[in-house]
């Protein structure tokens, strides 16, 4: 009866806006904050005794519109100056393009830029697979997490890193740290071939544009000529083929300059890994190309959502790169977690072996499972 009564009262409450405030006590609010405003104003930099909470005397230092304009336009178009001449191209910012950019970024004096048609790099590494967090790593490409300081959890043949976004931003933030130059929203539509004096063709840079014209503008406006970088080796890192992707080696083919771009096979894991890494090669003089694009090249089998093949097959890359620059023995000395790949070590490098790196403990399975994001 009780129950009732209250249940049936509760029902014919009109539930109150959770903010609501009686006139007085809205006036009152504003004065206060008026006055916390006027001395917050007078006493500008101080700490303010009676300000009601640490935002109140918050301020930030003056600008003029034209310095952002500059700060960010000078920039932008002195790395188009410097990086029209680069070492190195990586095409595509997905999971294998960004390692191998990182493995490059700690050779000093290398001048790095890597090209992404999308404004967010990390291609299709920001989950694990269909929209899931999770992302499996085989080992041992587990000891280039230790390196690049994600935790994951443990599950014996292979990890778990509890959301893919922690391997990208990682990547990111470290390869762009160390002096990767990044043009975002940007595609390569073209490679920029030459004769050598062999007679064979070598890939000298790459033709870009704006991602927006590439992608969408030269079906409605046929005037809109792109830039070019050259560079003295391209990494085609762009992923397998589907309605964008592959874009190099399907230039390649069009060109003449490989027989043929068999495609992907179909998935098989266990295959699949060890064959992208084993094929990442140079596949015309001058263009190294990695990670799923390989696959469309060679006809190995796709491998899902493991991610490993991507890390080891973007360091090797890298490697090839810095080998054809002569710059071999200093990428050898600087590729720490390959090195405990193929000495079978365990333990995390120290973070001094390996430029802004922090080696990280790995997770135990409960903070594996700590809702962390
Ligand atoms: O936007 C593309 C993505 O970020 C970018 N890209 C493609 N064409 C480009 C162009 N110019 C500039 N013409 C271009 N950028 O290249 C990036 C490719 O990233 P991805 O994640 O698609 O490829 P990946 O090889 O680094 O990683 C593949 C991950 C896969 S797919 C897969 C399967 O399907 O079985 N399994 C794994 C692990």
């Amino acid at each position: 009866m009780m129950l009732s009564s209250s249940l049936s009262s509760m029902r014919s409450t009109k539930p109150k806006p959770a903010m609501m405030m009686s006139k007085k006590a809205t006036m009152g609010l504003q004065q206060q904050r008026h006055r916390a405003g006027r001395i917050a104003a007078t006493n500008h930099g101080k700490e303010v005794a009676d300000a009601s909470d640490p935002f109140d005397t918050h301020r930030f230092l003056p600008i003029k519109e034209h310095q952002v304009s500059r700060a960010m336009s000078r920039r932008y178009f002195d790395d188009l100056d410097v990086y029209a001449e680069s070492d190195v191209v990586v095409v595509g910012a997905g999971s294998a393009g960004l390692t191998c950019a990182y493995e490059l970024s700690k050779l000093p004096n290398l001048k790095v830029a890597m090209i992404e048609q999308n404004v967010a790099p990390g291609g299709g590494a920001w989950l694990g697979g269909q929209l899931m967090s999770a992302m499996v790593v085989r080992k041992p490409a587990h000891h280039f997490l230790n390196e690049i300081g994600v935790q994951y959890e443990d599950e014996g043949d292979y990890v778990v890193v509890p959301h893919a976004a922690m391997v990208t931003s990682a990547l990111i933030s470290k390869a762009l740290g160390n002096g990767v130059k990044l043009f975002n929203a940007t595609a390569v539509e073209d490679l920029v071939i030459r004769e050598q004096e062999s007679g064979k063709p070598r890939v000298a840079g790459v033709v870009t544009n704006w991602a927006t014209v590439t992608l969408y503008g030269h079906e409605t406006q046929s005037c809109m000529d792109p830039n070019v970088l050259e560079s003295k080796v391209v990494v085609a890192s762009t992923g397998h083929d589907g309605p964008l992707g592959a874009s190099c080696v399907k230039r390649l083919r069009n060109l003449g300059l490989v027989e043929n771009v068999p495609g992907m096979a179909a998935l098989d894991m266990n295959a699949a890994e060890d064959a992208v890494v084993r094929t990442t090669s140079e596949v015309v003089d001058g263009l190294v190309v990695c990670g799923m694009e390989i696959a469309e090249v060679t006809g190995a089998p796709r491998m899902g959502p493991t991610f490993g093949a991507m890390f080891v097959s973007g360091q090797k890359a890298a490697y090839i790169a810095a080998k054809s620059l002569g710059r071999e023995v200093d990428m050898k000395a600087k590729m720490t977690s390959v090195a405990m790949s193929t000495t079978g070590g365990d333990t995390p490098p120290a973070a001094s072996a390996v430029n802004n790196t922090t080696a990280m403990p790995k997770m135990s399975k409960n903070q594996a499972e700590q809702p962390t994001h």
